[in-house]
């Protein structure tokens, strides 16, 4: 019998609003394996409460008397230790997947920045606000609403950057092929952050990528009940 893990998942004043993209990987990764999960909700603040782990960032996943940190960690320890419902089909699949894991973490998750950070920070706890401006405005080297400026021209460039995807989900129904794997669930984790967070309207209706994502929300109870935007 497998022995509950617990997921240390950000969350918004709302604790049942989890909106770390990160996060929503291993929330998916975990679902697509079907390993029980308690969701224990962190704040950005309470660096102390994840201190046993080495460090200061969620996704931090316990499992017996191991932590783990680190979204790309977690799921590699996942598909090791539990390996029934691969999520990556073999060694070439890792190795393929860290394309997709670079690409949205230096362009998808960038893009969206300027779109829904405003967002994100009206759905903060009281006191985790200070912390997050200060640190995202030395970070992005602005306000955060000059970055958030204009995100109706913006959001023109982040749907052109969205081809290689769109160009992908033509062909197929998933980026895993027939069935979602962990390249989907690093880059729905992306739309996760905006869902929990933004009513901003990030695709437009015709385009291909909005099935894929209703496909995902279909697939996942976790994702699709859970407090959110449907843009
Ligand atoms: N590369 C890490 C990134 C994790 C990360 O940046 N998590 C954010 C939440 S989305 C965090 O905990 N930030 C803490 C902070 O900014 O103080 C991963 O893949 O897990």
């Amino acid at each position: 019998m497998t022995m509950a893990l617990t997921l240390y998942d950000l969350a918004g004043a709302d604790p049942d609003r989890r909106f770390s993209p990160y996060c929503w990987r291993i929330r998916l990764a975990l679902a697509h394996k079907k390993l029980p999960v308690e969701t224990i909700p962190w704040r950005f603040t309470d660096k102390d409460v994840i201190a046993f782990s080495g460090q200061g960032r969620v996704p931090v996943l316990v499992d017996a008397d191991e932590a783990l940190a680190g979204s790309w960690e977690i799921a590699n320890y996942l598909e090791q230790k539990y390996p029934d419902r691969s999520l990556f089909d073999g060694p070439v699949g890792v190795a393929l997947t860290r394309l997709v894991e670079s690409w949205t973490d230096s362009l998808l998750l960038p893009g969206l920045v300027p779109l829904i950070l405003g967002d994100v920070f009206a759905h903060l706890h009281e006191k985790d606000r200070a912390y997050f401006r200060a640190s995202r405005e030395q970070r992005l080297g602005m306000t955060l609403e000059a970055a958030c400026a204009d995100r109706d021209k913006k959001v023109i460039g982040f749907r052109q950057s969205l081809e290689p995807l769109r160009a992908t989900l033509k062909m197929q129904a998933f980026l895993g092929g027939e069935e979602p794997n962990y390249a989907d669930y690093i880059v729905f984790g992306g739309f996760m952050w905006a869902r929990s967070t933004s009513p901003f309207k990030l695709l437009e209706t015709d385009d291909p990528v909005a099935p894929w994502r209703d496909r995902l929300l279909e697939r996942f109870e976790v994702a699709r009940m859970a407090p959110g935007y449907d843009t």
